[in-house]
């Protein structure tokens, strides 16, 4: 069936191989006779509209293309009538150019942390000058916490009756939790925190390496405006901790200081001239904002039956919850 696909492209002798790590999209490398390709096709239930992550996708990758030739780039590979984007069969598809590179899914030290930080630090950093009003919002309020606690709120009345009772020690958490929410609306409302290309899933695989190099930031799908404490927040979710969110073991979940030091640095490197100083306060609260955000979306999600996240087992969005609460606890002892 992905022949039709291949074939839109001209790949010719086209072996493909799923690969497994992202939660959203269904994502296949694909050896062909032209070369070696990336690709996708889109969670539509997720990205509603596949047309604005195009535009945007290609409308960053030509600004780079002229102002920073020299940063990689995932661009987009035209089908053989020009099109990014490829509807079929009720889905859409679309493809890269395979960039040689090791995506991880734990780190083993710190030095990957600076690199990774700083590697997201010049995405943001090169598309300063980027006229921001023409990136479209592929989730609309896709990062916004007030809206998360609400649909969690939502979830609590309305949600599976079973669940709401095995999840109550961390509703409660949540609950307890809440100042988070007015931290958040008070630090959007500043002045001095500024709008910016924001990758919005800076988790540790979804940059590229190359002998203990960050080489490139991939999975742009929710490249859109925001703030940087989204990107600094999901890193501190993701580099810190040895362990993923998958894990069950919580004994397992700690922080590791060096790491978070090493994180910091490397995002400076490429952002300290641009951040203001209201940003650069805002390091600790990145973090507490986005572990606190993914712990509300998977509970809510369990509270939904799983409607959002892919699971093999009725626990599991319980599980990354309880893991995501501890990975909170922890972070705010080192700091
Ligand atoms: C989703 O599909 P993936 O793994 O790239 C989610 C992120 C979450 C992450 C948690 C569009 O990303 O926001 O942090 O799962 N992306 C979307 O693993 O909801
Ligand atoms: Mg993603």
């Amino acid at each position: 069936m992905m022949q039709v696909i291949f074939d839109q492209y001209g790949w010719e002798a086209a072996k493909a191989n799923p690969l497994t790590q992202g939660l959203i999209n269904q994502t296949f490398e694909v050896a062909t006779q032209q070369g070696d390709f990336i690709l996708q096709s889109i969670n539509t239930q997720v990205f509603k509209d596949p047309f604005a992550i195009d535009q945007n996708i290609k409308s960053i990758g030509q600004y780079l293309r002229k102002h920073h030739p020299g940063l990689l780039f995932t661009h987009l590979v035209p089908n053989l009538v020009g099109e990014t984007l490829i509807g079929w069969e009720g889905k859409y598809y679309r493809a890269f150019k395979k960039i040689e590179g090791l995506a991880l899914d734990v780190l083993t030290h710190a030095d990957q942390a600076k690199e990774a930080a700083n590697q997201f630090g010049l995405f943001t950093a090169s598309l300063v000058a980027y006229p921001i009003g023409e990136l479209k919002s592929t989730i609309p309020q896709f990062h916004d916490l007030a809206l998360r606690f609400h649909q969690f709120e939502k979830a609590l009345i309305q949600g599976d009756g079973n669940r709401i009772k095995q999840a109550k020690e961390a509703i409660l958490f949540l609950q307890s939790h809440q100042s988070y929410v007015d931290q958040w609306t008070k630090y959007t409302n500043h002045k001095d925190a500024i709008l910016r290309v924001t990758h919005h899933d800076t988790k540790i695989s979804n940059v590229l390496f190359k002998d203990d190099q960050a080489i490139c930031v991939i999975d742009l799908d929710t490249t859109m405006p925001g703030y940087y404490i989204s990107d600094i927040g999901d890193m501190c979710r993701t580099y810190l901790c040895p362990v993923n969110e998958e894990c069950t073991d919580l004994n397992l979940i700690q922080m590791m200081p060096d790491r978070w030091t090493a994180l910091q640095n490397g995002y400076l490197k490429a952002m300290g001239e641009f951040l203001t100083p209201f940003e650069k306060d805002h390091f600790t609260f990145s973090g507490q904002f986005i572990i606190y955000m993914q712990a509300l979306r998977f509970l809510t999600d369990y509270l939904q039956l799983d409607q959002y996240y892919h699971t093999i087992r009725p626990s599991q969005n319980l599980d990354r919850t309880n893991n995501q609460i501890e990975l909170l606890k922890q972070f705010n002892k080192l700091n």
